[in-house]
């Protein structure tokens, strides 16, 4: 067989060479519409799971947000005699938790501890003031510090606040509240037996 043959198999007339040639256009055309389209499907999917993704991020920062928030009226007030030691974290917030339950004349335990780096913080520490309650102490940065305090015999609530950080005895957020409790149920005024 010679080339000439095999050509012989092939259209031969122009115009069904041009035919065949159109066919193959518009199934060109045809298949990237397609093409097109499916990846037009595929974009809205993306977008709609890009919008549930992000929905479902916007819920955990709300939720993570809240709880840093809120999270200290949810629990109750830190209380000395449950534990023997209270533990109260230094932070950009200030204290938490934010109000502290002690009993006058009580020798208790504070767990103080920071995860602060020291350039956010003047002299590189936290501090704790209360001078009614005789507190002045100072806690460096990325610390923890046991300080051991009695509780004078003055039951009252007592501002307590930290004067190194964000704004310091004028920022709202820097002051915390010690509540001191009458030493004997007796002596508690709110709910006792007559
Ligand atoms: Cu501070």
């Amino acid at each position: 067989m010679t080339d000439h043959a095999q050509h012989q198999s092939q259209p031969s007339t122009r115009r069904e060479r041009r035919e065949q040639e159109r066919e193959a256009l518009h199934e060109a055309v045809v298949s990237r519409r397609d093409a097109r389209r499916a990846e037009r499907a595929h974009a809205a999917r993306m977008n709609r799971l890009r919008r549930i993704a992000f929905g479902g991020i916007v819920v955990a920062v709300l939720a993570v947000g809240g709880y840093l928030a809120f999270g200290d009226f949810l629990n109750r007030p830190a209380d000395a005699a449950a534990s023997g030691v209270i533990d109260v974290q230094s932070s950009m917030a200030g204290f938490t938790p934010g109000e502290i339950h002690v009993k006058a004349g009580q020798t208790v335990t504070l767990k103080w501890w920071t995860q602060d780096a020291a350039p956010h913080l003047k002299n590189g520490v936290h501090t704790m003031i209360s001078p009614d309650l005789g507190l002045s102490e100072s806690l460096p940065a990325e610390s923890t510090k046991m300080v051991t305090w009695t509780v004078p015999n003055k039951p009252g609530t007592y501002d307590v606040w930290c004067d190194s950080c964000c704004g310091g005895k004028d920022a709202p957020q820097m002051h915390g509240k010690i509540v001191v409790e009458p030493a004997s149920s007796a002596d508690t005024p709110v709910g006792a037996a007559a």
